[in-house]
Protein backbone atom coordinates (compact mmCIF):
# COMPACT_ATOMS: atom_id res chain seq x y z
CA UNK A 1 0.00 0.00 0.00
CA UNK A 2 1.03 3.68 -1.14
CA UNK A 3 1.34 5.66 2.07
CA UNK A 4 0.67 9.55 0.89
CA UNK A 5 2.53 11.86 2.95
CA UNK A 6 1.22 15.35 2.90
CA UNK A 7 3.30 18.19 2.75
CA UNK A 8 4.80 19.94 5.82
CA UNK A 9 6.27 22.86 4.13
CA UNK A 10 4.53 25.79 3.94
CA UNK A 11 3.65 27.41 0.64
CA UNK A 12 2.65 31.15 -0.09
CA UNK A 13 0.25 32.09 -2.89
CA UNK A 14 0.30 34.96 -3.91
CA UNK A 15 -2.81 36.48 -6.42
CA UNK A 16 -2.23 40.01 -7.70
CA UNK A 17 -6.10 41.58 -7.05
CA UNK A 18 -7.62 42.73 -10.19
CA UNK A 19 -4.15 42.53 -11.95
CA UNK A 20 -5.14 44.04 -15.79
CA UNK A 21 -7.13 46.92 -14.35
CA UNK A 22 -4.91 47.62 -11.61
CA UNK A 23 -2.18 47.96 -13.85
CA UNK A 24 -4.50 50.21 -15.70
CA UNK A 25 -5.00 52.07 -13.07
CA UNK A 26 -1.47 52.93 -12.30
CA UNK A 27 -1.00 54.50 -15.33
CA UNK A 28 -4.37 55.81 -15.58
CA UNK A 29 -4.72 57.23 -11.54
CA UNK A 30 -7.97 59.21 -12.96
CA UNK A 31 -9.73 55.73 -12.91
CA UNK A 32 -9.15 54.68 -9.02
CA UNK A 33 -12.44 54.34 -7.41
CA UNK A 34 -14.37 54.44 -10.54
CA UNK A 35 -15.43 50.76 -11.84
CA UNK A 36 -13.84 49.87 -14.69
CA UNK A 37 -13.00 46.89 -17.10
CA UNK A 38 -10.31 45.77 -19.21
CA UNK A 39 -11.51 44.06 -22.25
CA UNK A 40 -10.42 42.57 -25.43
CA UNK A 41 -11.79 44.77 -28.48
CA UNK A 42 -10.56 48.19 -28.71
CA UNK A 43 -12.90 51.18 -27.20
CA UNK A 44 -15.03 52.08 -30.43
CA UNK A 45 -16.03 48.51 -30.31
CA UNK A 46 -16.02 47.70 -26.81
CA UNK A 47 -19.55 46.08 -26.78
CA UNK A 48 -18.55 43.74 -29.33
CA UNK A 49 -15.40 41.72 -27.05
CA UNK A 50 -15.47 39.90 -24.05
CA UNK A 51 -14.06 41.56 -20.43
CA UNK A 52 -10.78 39.77 -19.29
CA UNK A 53 -11.12 41.24 -16.04
CA UNK A 54 -12.50 44.94 -14.03
CA UNK A 55 -11.72 46.14 -10.75
CA UNK A 56 -13.78 45.71 -7.83
CA UNK A 57 -15.72 48.67 -7.99
CA UNK A 58 -17.31 46.89 -11.07
CA UNK A 59 -17.37 43.75 -9.69
CA UNK A 60 -19.94 45.28 -7.14
CA UNK A 61 -22.59 45.80 -10.44
CA UNK A 62 -22.19 41.89 -11.20
CA UNK A 63 -19.24 42.62 -13.72
CA UNK A 64 -16.60 40.19 -14.23
CA UNK A 65 -14.30 38.28 -16.59
CA UNK A 66 -15.44 36.21 -19.53
CA UNK A 67 -18.33 38.35 -19.51
CA UNK A 68 -19.46 39.79 -22.80
CA UNK A 69 -18.73 43.15 -22.72
CA UNK A 70 -21.89 44.67 -23.95
CA UNK A 71 -23.36 42.30 -20.50
CA UNK A 72 -21.19 44.38 -18.75
CA UNK A 73 -22.23 48.01 -20.09
CA UNK A 74 -26.10 47.02 -19.36
CA UNK A 75 -25.04 46.18 -15.80
CA UNK A 76 -22.96 49.19 -15.32
CA UNK A 77 -23.92 51.72 -17.41
CA UNK A 78 -21.00 54.30 -16.09
CA UNK A 79 -18.31 51.43 -16.69
CA UNK A 80 -14.98 52.92 -17.67
CA UNK A 81 -13.64 50.79 -20.47
CA UNK A 82 -10.07 50.41 -21.82
CA UNK A 83 -8.74 47.76 -24.16
CA UNK A 84 -6.17 44.81 -23.33
CA UNK A 85 -2.42 45.65 -23.89
CA UNK A 86 -0.87 42.49 -22.37
CA UNK A 87 2.72 43.65 -23.70
CA UNK A 88 2.49 46.06 -20.50
CA UNK A 89 1.35 43.65 -17.94
CA UNK A 90 3.18 41.35 -19.40
CA UNK A 91 6.13 43.21 -18.33
CA UNK A 92 5.02 44.36 -15.01
CA UNK A 93 4.37 40.83 -14.18
CA UNK A 94 7.95 40.00 -15.13
CA UNK A 95 9.17 42.54 -12.71
CA UNK A 96 7.09 41.27 -9.93
CA UNK A 97 8.26 37.80 -10.79
CA UNK A 98 11.52 38.77 -10.28
CA UNK A 99 11.15 40.75 -7.27
CA UNK A 100 9.43 37.31 -6.10
CA UNK A 101 12.19 35.17 -7.01
CA UNK A 102 14.59 37.42 -4.96
CA UNK A 103 13.47 36.41 -1.85
CA UNK A 104 15.14 33.01 -2.63
CA UNK A 105 12.40 30.09 -2.17
CA UNK A 106 12.29 27.68 -4.54
CA UNK A 107 9.02 29.30 -7.04
CA UNK A 108 6.14 28.25 -9.05
CA UNK A 109 4.95 30.65 -11.83
CA UNK A 110 1.07 29.55 -11.87
CA UNK A 111 -0.04 32.59 -14.45
CA UNK A 112 0.67 35.79 -15.45
CA UNK A 113 -0.26 37.25 -11.64
CA UNK A 114 0.13 34.55 -9.73
CA UNK A 115 3.07 32.29 -8.10
CA UNK A 116 3.55 30.03 -5.36
CA UNK A 117 6.50 30.09 -3.38
CA UNK A 118 8.02 26.75 -0.87
CA UNK A 119 8.75 28.50 2.64
CA UNK A 120 9.63 25.35 3.55
CA UNK A 121 9.29 24.26 6.87
CA UNK A 122 8.50 26.89 9.74
CA UNK A 123 6.72 27.96 12.38
CA UNK A 124 3.12 29.53 11.26
CA UNK A 125 4.07 32.67 12.46
CA UNK A 126 7.41 33.64 10.63
CA UNK A 127 5.20 32.06 7.80
CA UNK A 128 2.74 34.79 8.18
CA UNK A 129 5.39 37.07 8.82
CA UNK A 130 7.33 36.38 5.48
CA UNK A 131 3.77 37.04 3.70
CA UNK A 132 3.06 39.90 5.47
CA UNK A 133 6.43 41.30 4.31
CA UNK A 134 5.93 40.39 0.84
CA UNK A 135 2.32 41.80 0.32
CA UNK A 136 4.20 45.09 1.34
CA UNK A 137 6.80 45.09 -0.54
CA UNK A 138 4.53 44.33 -3.44
CA UNK A 139 2.57 47.26 -3.06
CA UNK A 140 5.05 49.67 -1.93
CA UNK A 141 7.40 48.63 -4.81
CA UNK A 142 4.99 48.29 -7.93
CA UNK A 143 2.12 50.12 -6.07
CA UNK A 144 -0.32 47.17 -7.13
CA UNK A 145 -2.60 45.10 -4.21
CA UNK A 146 -2.35 41.79 -3.87
CA UNK A 147 -3.73 38.29 -2.08
CA UNK A 148 -1.78 35.66 -0.22
CA UNK A 149 -3.25 32.16 1.13
CA UNK A 150 -0.81 30.09 2.98
CA UNK A 151 -1.29 26.09 3.91
CA UNK A 152 0.76 22.96 3.51
CA UNK A 153 0.40 21.97 0.15
CA UNK A 154 -0.25 24.22 -3.00
CA UNK A 155 -3.86 23.28 -3.76
CA UNK A 156 -5.16 24.45 -0.26
CA UNK A 157 -2.53 27.71 -0.27
CA UNK A 158 -4.45 28.97 -3.82
CA UNK A 159 -7.96 28.29 -2.66
CA UNK A 160 -6.94 30.02 0.89
CA UNK A 161 -5.83 33.18 -1.04
CA UNK A 162 -8.86 32.71 -3.63
CA UNK A 163 -11.01 32.77 -0.12
CA UNK A 164 -9.01 35.79 1.21
CA UNK A 165 -9.81 38.04 -2.02
CA UNK A 166 -9.24 41.01 -2.37
CA UNK A 167 -6.46 42.58 -0.78
CA UNK A 168 -6.37 39.72 1.88
CA UNK A 169 -3.56 37.25 3.82
CA UNK A 170 -5.21 33.89 5.47
CA UNK A 171 -3.20 30.59 6.47
CA UNK A 172 -4.20 27.67 6.70
CA UNK A 173 -2.75 25.00 9.13
CA UNK A 174 -2.64 20.96 8.70
CA UNK A 175 -5.20 20.13 11.04
CA UNK A 176 -7.73 23.03 10.26
CA UNK A 177 -7.55 21.82 6.64
CA UNK A 178 -10.28 19.15 6.31
CA UNK A 179 -12.79 22.02 8.41
CA UNK A 180 -11.88 24.47 5.55
CA UNK A 181 -12.70 22.76 2.78
CA UNK A 182 -15.64 21.01 4.05
CA UNK A 183 -18.72 23.40 3.38
CA UNK A 184 -16.87 24.42 -0.08
CA UNK A 185 -18.12 23.99 -3.40
CA UNK A 186 -16.33 21.23 -5.72
CA UNK A 187 -15.53 23.67 -8.00
CA UNK A 188 -13.37 25.54 -5.54
CA UNK A 189 -10.50 23.07 -5.87
CA UNK A 190 -8.28 24.28 -8.74
CA UNK A 191 -8.80 22.28 -12.06
CA UNK A 192 -12.36 21.62 -11.57
CA UNK A 193 -14.46 23.26 -14.38
CA UNK A 194 -17.66 23.22 -15.48
CA UNK A 195 -17.55 19.65 -16.85
CA UNK A 196 -15.65 18.18 -13.55
CA UNK A 197 -18.11 19.95 -11.15
CA UNK A 198 -20.91 18.45 -13.99
CA UNK A 199 -19.67 14.66 -12.98
CA UNK A 200 -19.36 15.17 -9.23
CA UNK A 201 -23.01 16.60 -9.11
CA UNK A 202 -24.43 14.14 -11.03
CA UNK A 203 -22.73 11.59 -8.25
CA UNK A 204 -24.40 13.79 -6.06
CA UNK A 205 -21.37 15.33 -4.77
CA UNK A 206 -21.95 19.02 -4.25
CA UNK A 207 -19.21 20.16 -1.79
CA UNK A 208 -15.56 18.98 -0.82
CA UNK A 209 -16.89 17.11 2.47
CA UNK A 210 -19.13 15.13 0.36
CA UNK A 211 -15.95 13.90 -1.98
CA UNK A 212 -14.20 13.74 0.91
CA UNK A 213 -16.66 10.86 1.94
CA UNK A 214 -17.23 9.54 -1.38
CA UNK A 215 -15.81 5.88 -2.62
CA UNK A 216 -12.89 6.68 -3.97
CA UNK A 217 -12.37 3.56 -6.48
CA UNK A 218 -16.41 5.16 -7.88
CA UNK A 219 -14.34 9.05 -8.46
CA UNK A 220 -11.43 6.50 -10.49
CA UNK A 221 -14.04 4.84 -12.15
CA UNK A 222 -15.39 8.44 -13.31
CA UNK A 223 -12.69 10.88 -13.58
CA UNK A 224 -9.49 8.78 -13.45
CA UNK A 225 -6.30 9.65 -11.86
CA UNK A 226 -8.13 12.91 -11.12
CA UNK A 227 -10.26 11.34 -9.18
CA UNK A 228 -7.93 9.49 -6.55
CA UNK A 229 -6.15 13.22 -6.80
CA UNK A 230 -9.70 14.66 -5.60
CA UNK A 231 -10.17 12.30 -3.12
CA UNK A 232 -6.99 12.73 -1.49
CA UNK A 233 -7.24 16.67 -1.44
CA UNK A 234 -11.20 16.23 0.24
CA UNK A 235 -9.34 14.61 2.88
CA UNK A 236 -6.88 17.16 3.51
CA UNK A 237 -3.82 15.51 1.61
CA UNK A 238 -2.32 17.34 -1.13
CA UNK A 239 1.26 15.93 -2.35
CA UNK A 240 1.92 18.63 -5.14
CA UNK A 241 5.53 20.11 -5.74
CA UNK A 242 6.47 23.49 -6.59
CA UNK A 243 8.28 23.03 -9.73
CA UNK A 244 10.99 26.06 -9.84
CA UNK A 245 9.89 28.37 -13.28
CA UNK A 246 12.25 30.68 -14.94
CA UNK A 247 10.99 33.89 -13.55
CA UNK A 248 11.27 36.15 -17.00
CA UNK A 249 8.18 34.62 -18.97
CA UNK A 250 9.02 37.46 -21.83
CA UNK A 251 10.92 40.76 -23.05
CA UNK A 252 9.46 43.12 -25.06
CA UNK A 253 9.88 46.14 -26.50
CA UNK A 254 7.56 48.55 -28.53
CA UNK A 255 7.40 51.91 -30.09
CA UNK A 256 5.53 54.35 -31.98
CA UNK A 257 7.06 55.68 -35.10
CA UNK A 258 7.62 59.46 -35.67
CA UNK A 259 5.48 58.75 -38.69
CA UNK A 260 2.82 55.77 -39.58
CA UNK A 261 3.69 53.56 -42.66
CA UNK A 262 2.57 50.91 -44.61
CA UNK A 263 5.96 50.46 -46.47
CA UNK A 264 7.78 47.35 -44.36
CA UNK A 265 11.64 48.97 -45.26
CA UNK A 266 10.72 51.90 -43.12
CA UNK A 267 9.50 50.02 -40.70
CA UNK A 268 13.05 48.01 -40.73
CA UNK A 269 14.74 50.66 -38.68
CA UNK A 270 12.68 50.34 -35.77
CA UNK A 271 12.51 46.79 -36.03
CA UNK A 272 16.71 46.42 -35.72
CA UNK A 273 16.45 48.95 -32.82
CA UNK A 274 13.70 46.95 -30.91
CA UNK A 275 15.45 43.79 -31.57
CA UNK A 276 18.86 45.17 -30.56
CA UNK A 277 16.97 46.62 -27.31
CA UNK A 278 15.52 43.00 -26.62
CA UNK A 279 18.89 41.15 -27.57
CA UNK A 280 20.51 43.94 -24.60
CA UNK A 281 17.99 42.23 -22.07
CA UNK A 282 17.77 38.52 -23.31
CA UNK A 283 22.33 38.93 -23.11
CA UNK A 284 22.01 40.20 -19.73
CA UNK A 285 19.85 37.45 -18.22
CA UNK A 286 21.62 34.97 -20.78
CA UNK A 287 18.85 33.38 -21.59
CA UNK A 288 17.64 31.03 -25.36
CA UNK A 289 14.64 31.78 -26.42
CA UNK A 290 12.38 29.82 -28.62
CA UNK A 291 8.92 32.08 -29.50
CA UNK A 292 8.88 35.01 -31.19
CA UNK A 293 5.76 37.44 -31.36
CA UNK A 294 5.22 40.82 -32.91
CA UNK A 295 2.51 43.49 -32.50
CA UNK A 296 1.22 45.86 -34.74
CA UNK A 297 -0.82 48.75 -33.76
CA UNK A 298 -2.50 50.50 -36.76
CA UNK A 299 -3.29 54.20 -37.70
CA UNK A 300 -7.06 53.27 -36.01
CA UNK A 301 -5.69 51.92 -33.26
CA UNK A 302 -6.43 48.97 -33.82
CA UNK A 303 -3.68 46.04 -33.03
CA UNK A 304 -3.02 42.19 -34.40
CA UNK A 305 -0.24 40.15 -32.73
CA UNK A 306 1.32 37.25 -34.54
CA UNK A 307 3.81 34.81 -32.98
CA UNK A 308 6.29 31.69 -34.67
CA UNK A 309 7.70 28.83 -32.50
CA UNK A 310 11.09 27.85 -33.37
CA UNK A 311 12.31 24.56 -33.73
CA UNK A 312 14.97 25.44 -31.04
CA UNK A 313 16.47 27.60 -28.13
CA UNK A 314 18.43 30.46 -30.07
CA UNK A 315 20.00 33.41 -28.86
CA UNK A 316 20.23 34.90 -32.11
CA UNK A 317 19.83 38.69 -33.16
CA UNK A 318 19.86 37.55 -36.62
CA UNK A 319 16.90 35.13 -36.28
CA UNK A 320 15.11 37.41 -33.77
CA UNK A 321 15.32 40.41 -36.41
CA UNK A 322 14.66 37.92 -39.92
CA UNK A 323 10.93 36.70 -38.00
CA UNK A 324 10.34 39.94 -36.61
CA UNK A 325 10.64 41.73 -39.91
CA UNK A 326 8.70 38.49 -42.17
CA UNK A 327 6.01 38.52 -38.81
CA UNK A 328 5.62 42.60 -38.86
CA UNK A 329 5.01 42.42 -42.64
CA UNK A 330 2.70 39.48 -42.93
CA UNK A 331 0.60 41.54 -40.56
CA UNK A 332 0.43 45.07 -42.94
CA UNK A 333 -2.04 44.27 -45.72
CA UNK A 334 -1.28 47.88 -47.02
CA UNK A 335 -2.17 49.13 -43.98
CA UNK A 336 -0.53 51.90 -41.86
CA UNK A 337 0.85 50.98 -38.44
CA UNK A 338 1.67 53.20 -35.67
CA UNK A 339 3.18 50.99 -33.14
CA UNK A 340 5.37 48.14 -33.26
CA UNK A 341 6.87 45.64 -30.99
CA UNK A 342 8.58 42.90 -30.38
CA UNK A 343 8.84 40.06 -28.06
CA UNK A 344 10.48 37.13 -27.16
CA UNK A 345 9.50 34.08 -24.48
CA UNK A 346 9.70 30.30 -23.93
CA UNK A 347 12.78 30.73 -22.31
CA UNK A 348 15.77 28.59 -21.34
CA UNK A 349 18.93 29.26 -19.18
CA UNK A 350 21.81 29.91 -21.31
CA UNK A 351 23.82 27.81 -18.70
CA UNK A 352 22.31 24.79 -18.65
CA UNK A 353 21.40 24.41 -22.73
CA UNK A 354 23.73 23.43 -25.10
CA UNK A 355 23.42 26.23 -27.93
CA UNK A 356 22.03 25.23 -31.33
CA UNK A 357 22.98 27.50 -33.96
P1 LIG B 1 -7.11 36.41 -12.19
O1 LIG B 1 -6.01 36.37 -11.17
O2 LIG B 1 -7.99 35.23 -12.31
O3 LIG B 1 -8.08 37.64 -11.91
P2 LIG B 1 -7.74 39.13 -11.48
O4 LIG B 1 -6.31 39.30 -11.10
O5 LIG B 1 -8.20 40.05 -12.57
O6 LIG B 1 -8.69 39.36 -10.25
P3 LIG B 1 -8.56 38.71 -8.79
O7 LIG B 1 -7.34 37.84 -8.78
O8 LIG B 1 -8.48 39.88 -7.84
O9 LIG B 1 -9.83 37.93 -8.61
O10 LIG B 1 -6.50 36.68 -13.62
C1 LIG B 1 -5.34 37.46 -13.84
C2 LIG B 1 -5.45 38.23 -15.14
O11 LIG B 1 -5.66 37.33 -16.23
C3 LIG B 1 -6.64 39.18 -15.17
O12 LIG B 1 -6.36 40.43 -14.57
C4 LIG B 1 -6.93 39.26 -16.64
C5 LIG B 1 -6.51 37.92 -17.20
N1 LIG B 1 -7.70 37.09 -17.44
C6 LIG B 1 -8.26 37.06 -18.71
O13 LIG B 1 -7.74 37.68 -19.63
N2 LIG B 1 -9.40 36.33 -18.91
C7 LIG B 1 -10.02 35.63 -17.92
O14 LIG B 1 -11.07 34.99 -18.15
C8 LIG B 1 -9.44 35.66 -16.61
C9 LIG B 1 -10.09 34.91 -15.47
C10 LIG B 1 -8.29 36.40 -16.42
MG1 LIG C 1 -5.45 37.91 -9.80
MG1 LIG D 1 -4.55 34.81 -11.10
Amino acid sequence: MICLESNHDIIMHIDMDYFFAACEELRHPELKGKAMAVGTSRFEDREKGVVQTCNYEARKFGVKSGMPTSMAFKLCKELEYLQSDEFYYEDVSGKIMEYLKSLGYKMEIMSIDEAALDLGEMPYEVAINVAKETKDAVRKKFGLPSTIGLSTGKNFAKMACDKAKPDGLIMVKTDEIKDFLKDMAVEKIPGVGPKTKEKLNRMKLSTIGDISRSNKMDLIAELGSFGSQLYNLSNGVDTSKIIDTNVILSISRERTMAASTSDINEIDPMIKKLVAEVMSDLGKKRYLFKTIGVKVRYEDFTEKIKSRNLHHYTDSEEILYSNSRNLISSLLYGKKARKIGVRVSDFNDIKKQKKLF
